[in-house]
C-alpha cells in the first residue's frame, strides 16, 4: 500500500523522534505542511507527553504520531497514553517494541518500529509491524551499525511491509535514492533541525548551517549507545573518557541526555550534546517546514516521472 494513503498524507515523508526538542510546535507544522508530524516523546514523562498530545491536536487536523523511545523510564506508561488519547501512528526508537505490539494493534494503531538491521527489522514484521523506518548510521542521535546505502535494500528484500528509509536525507536526492532502494518514503531529522518551527536554541540551529562534511563524531560506541553528535568540547571529552574503555556508566549518562537539554535549551557550545547526522553539512539555511518539504518532494525525480 502507498504509505501516504496507509497515513493519510500528502508526502511520503515523516518526521524523525528527535527527543527533548520534537514538541507540538514541530510536529503540527510538519503535519500541516503534509507530511507526518511527530511527538519524541524521549526524555518526558507521561503529563508532559499528554500535555504535547493535546496542544498538537488543537494545532492541526491532520493525521501525527508520537515516537517513544524504549530506554526511556517512561516508555510503559506512554504506551498506554498513546491509546487513551486515540494516537493514529506510534513509531519506536532505541529498544524492541514487541511487548507493546499487541494491545497497539488491538488499538488499531499504525506501529512502525526504527531498526538499524535486517534481523530486528524480519522480527519486527513478523510481530505485526504495520512499517519499518529503516535507519542508517548516518543519522543523528542513537544509531546502528550500517549506512542506509546498503541496509534500506536488504531490508526491503527480507519484509512485505512499506520500508521508510533514514539517516542522510536532506533534499530531494536524498528522496529518489531513497525510491530507488525500494523505499516508500523517508523520515527527516537533521534538516528539520534548521526550520523556523524547530524549537530549539539559535545557536543549534547555526551549528547544523556551518557544518561541513566531517563534522559529526559518535561517541558512546563501546557503552552500547551509539550516538552521533557535532563535535564540540562535550564530545572530545567524552571520546577521551571512553578511550580505553574505562569510564563509568553514570558519568558518561550524564554526558549524553543530559546535555542534550544543554544543546537545545541553553545552546551551550562547549557542554551540549548537539545531535545530528551527516546531512548536516547539507543544509545551508533557515526554511519554513512547508518549503522544506515542499522543495524536496517537488524537486523529486521519481515523483516527476523522469526516473
Ligand atoms: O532511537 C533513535 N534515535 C535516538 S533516541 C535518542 S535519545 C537517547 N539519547 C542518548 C542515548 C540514547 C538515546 C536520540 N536519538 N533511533 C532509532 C534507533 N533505534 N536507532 C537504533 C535503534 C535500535 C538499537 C538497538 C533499535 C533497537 C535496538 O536493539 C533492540 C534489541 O532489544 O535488540
Amino acid at each position: 500500500m502507498d504509505l501516504r494513503d496507509l497515513l493519510g498524507i500528502e508526502y511520503p515523508i515523516i518526521q524523525g523522534g528527535m527527543a527533548n526538542i520534537a514538541d507540538h510546535r514541530l510536529a503540527s507544522a510538519i503535519s500541516n505542511a503534509g507530511g507526518l508530524g511527530l511527538i519524541g516523546a524521549g526524555g518526558w514523562d507521561v503529563d508532559r507527553v499528554r500535555d504535547e498530545i493535546r496542544k498538537t491536536k488543537e494545532l492541526t487536523d491532520k493525521p501525527f504520531g508520537v515516537n517513544i523511545m524504549l530506554m526511556s523510564p517512561h516508555a510503559k506508561d506512554i504506551s498506554d497514553l498513546v491509546i487513551e488519547e486515540n494516537i493514529k501512528v506510534v513509531t519506536t526508537g532505541a529498544g524492541n517494541p514487541g511487548i507493546y505490539m499487541k494491545k497497539w494493534k488491538e488499538a488499531g494503531i499504525i506501529v512502525i518500529p526504527v531498526v538499524p538491521s535486517v534481523a530486528f527489522a524480519k522480527r519486527l514484521a513478523r510481530n505485526g509491524a504495520d512499517a519499518l523506518v529503516v535507519e542508517g548510521t548516518e543519522a543523528g542521535g542513537h544509531i546502528g551499525e550500517i549506512s542506509t546505502m546498503v541496509l534500506v535494500p536488504q531490508v526491503v528484500d527480507a519484509v512485505d511491509i512499506p520500508v521508510i528509509a533514514a539517516g542522510g536525507i536532506a533534499d530531494s536526492r536524498g528522496l529518489d535514492a531513497a525510491f530507488i532502494l525500494g523505499a516508500k518514503g523517508v523520515q527527516l531529522g537533521t534538516v528539520l533541525l534548521a526550520s523556523y518551527e524547530c524549537p530549539i536554541h539559535e545557536n543549534y540551529k547555526n551549528k547544523v548551517l556551518k557544518a561541513k562534511d566531517t563534522e559529526t563524531v559518535v561517541t558512546g560506541r563501546h557503552t552500547g549507545a551509539p550516538v552521533r553528535v557535532l563535535k564540540n568540547k562535550m564530545a572530545r571529552e567524552y571520546l577521551d573518557l571512553t578511550k580505553y574503555g574505562s569510564a563509568d556508566l553514570e558519568q558518561l549518562e550524564k554526558l549524553t541526555l543530559g546535555s542534550l537539554r544543554k544543546a537545545v535549551f541553553d545552546g551551550d557550545l562547549d557542554g551540549g550534546s548537539f545531535m545530528a547526522g551527516q546531512s548536516a553539512g547539507l543544509v545551508k539555511e533557515i526554511r519554513s517546514c512547508k518549503d522544506i518539504l515542499k522543495d524536496i518532494f517537488e524537486n523529486s525525480l521519481v515523483y516527476k516521472g523522469i526516473i
